[in-house]
């Protein structure tokens, strides 16, 4: 069970952000709207959410996936591998602190987005991909071995994030897209694949049984309905624009 949230309200500059995509710069005022209903998504499954102000410096930081992990036994701030976003880590410091008692830091050369790491129960995989790399997962297994946790890589070359395209869902299911389908170390799961033409909704979250899920992806919300799972859909196509899904947006724990 998750019971509280942090998430980062989209500053002006949003229209600025990281972009592989090709659906055009997000709507300011849209992702405002998008953002507050993503905020009273997570209240209704009995969070409580802290909303952080918006940073004006960093277009990606309401993102806020990225910069920290949040586990049960501590907190790891991280050093983001996208140069512009850096400096996002500073100002969640005091934040994650107001939380949790033990917090520890990846540093350089060290580079680690939070975005790359899924927690199953006590093991934590970290994908290795161009914003995560080698030292900066060992650094992160490490620190969570310490904690009493665990963790290990998954090779990636296709994605942003591992969590672009693989979400647990809780109780062995796995929703997983594109390279993350045939990848042996996920063959225990239960595997719920999501076609190309939707890979976008293999990122959704699980909150409380229930399943967060981005809007416009039918195929997926039937795949998903297969878990039992209430399903809250959530219009994100503004930061579908930056290549950020719904798990980027915030940090539960
Ligand atoms: C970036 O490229 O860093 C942002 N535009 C999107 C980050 C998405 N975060 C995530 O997948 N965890």
């Amino acid at each position: 069970m998750f019971t509280k949230a942090i998430v980062r309200t989209p500053s002006k500059s949003i229209v600025d952000g990281i972009t592989s995509a090709n659906l055009g710069k997000p709507v300011y005022e849209k992702a405002l709207a998008q953002h507050a209903d993503y905020v009273e998504a997570l209240i209704e499954c009995g969070l409580d959410v802290t909303i952080l102000a918006a940073e004006e410096d960093y277009p990606d930081a309401c993102f806020v996936e990225d910069v920290a992990l949040m586990t049960p036994h501590c907190a790891i701030i991280t050093n983001p591998g996208a140069e512009s976003r850096k400096g996002e880590t500073q100002s969640m410091i005091a934040t994650v602190e107001d939380f949790y008692d033990r917090v520890e830091f990846i540093e350089a050369p060290g580079t680690v987005e939070a975005g790359d790491i899924m927690m199953v129960g006590e093991h934590y995989y970290i994908g290795l991909s161009d914003r995560t790399n080698g030292i900066g997962a060992m650094q992160m297994i490490n620190y969570l071995e310490k904690h009493g946790m665990s963790g290990s890589t998954v090779n990636m070359s296709e994605m942003l994030h591992l969590k672009t395209g693989l979400s647990y869902l809780e109780n062995n299911h796995l929703l997983a897209t594109g390279e993350f389908v045939s990848k042996p170390e996920f063959e225990k799961y239960d595997m719920l694949e999501i076609p190309s033409e939707e890979e976008y909704a293999a990122n959704s979250v699980w909150v409380n049984d229930t399943v967060l899920t981005p809007k416009g992806f039918p195929q997926a919300k039937a795949i998903i309905e297969k878990t039992g799972y209430k399903i809250r859909e959530i219009d994100v196509s503004e930061f579908q624009k930056l290549d950020g899904g719904l798990s980027c947006l915030s940090l539960r724990f």
